[in-house]
């Protein structure tokens, strides 16, 4: 496995990093999921917060504080829905990685975790989304000093399982 990218297994709300990734709705009022416990580990503020953003459209991100979280900030991206895969869902889902990298590196954040986005509520098959996370990862750090590390979270043992073989290939 590459120095700069790391693999861990639990929940991404505990983690001691600059900036964690959230999987929101478009709405960015919160959700169930992943969105569900950022904004329970934040507090009430974040909702607050985010009701002045406006929303966010499919493959954009956006910045709030981290409030009540370890993290400094979180970084609010919606991941495509999976529609079959012909409605340009794995287009979309490499853009919320650029997206996220992207604003990582605007704030100066060393260290990311990323959640496996759209793998959950939103049905993405898990190895295609592993693979694209992988891949727009490895890409944007090999022209890019910031972010030092990326972790990838998984919470359930499919995604970790398909993460660690990836990643050791
Ligand atoms: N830490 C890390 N990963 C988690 C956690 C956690 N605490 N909880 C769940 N996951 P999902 P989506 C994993 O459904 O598919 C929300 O309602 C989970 O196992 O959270 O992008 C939003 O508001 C899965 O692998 O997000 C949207 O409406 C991954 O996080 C919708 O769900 C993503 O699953 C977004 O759906």
């Amino acid at each position: 496995m590459e120095e700069r990218i790391r693999l861990i297994q639990g929940d991404i709300t505990a983690l001691q990093v600059d900036a964690v990734i959230n999987a929101a709705n478009s709405s960015l009022l919160g959700g169930g999921g992943v969105d569900g416990a950022i904004h329970r580990a934040a507090g009430p503020g974040l909702v607050e917060i985010c009701r002045l953003l406006g929303g966010c459209e499919v493959g954009e991100a956006k910045v709030t504080p981290g409030l009540h979280m370890p993290a400094k900030y979180i970084i609010h991206t919606v991941g495509p829905v999976w529609k079959g895969g012909q409605n340009g869902e794995s287009e979309k889902l490499a853009s919320c990685y650029r997206s996220c990298l992207e604003q990582a590196k605007l704030h100066d954040c060393t260290a990311i975790a990323f959640p496996n986005i759209s793998t959950g509520i939103y049905h993405f098959p898990k190895e295609l989304a592993a693979g694209i996370a992988i891949r727009e990862t490895r890409a944007f750090l090999k022209t890019n000093k910031i972010p030092a590390t990326v972790t990838f979270v998984c919470y359930d043992q499919e995604n970790y399982d398909l993460y660690k073989a990836l990643l050791n290939s």
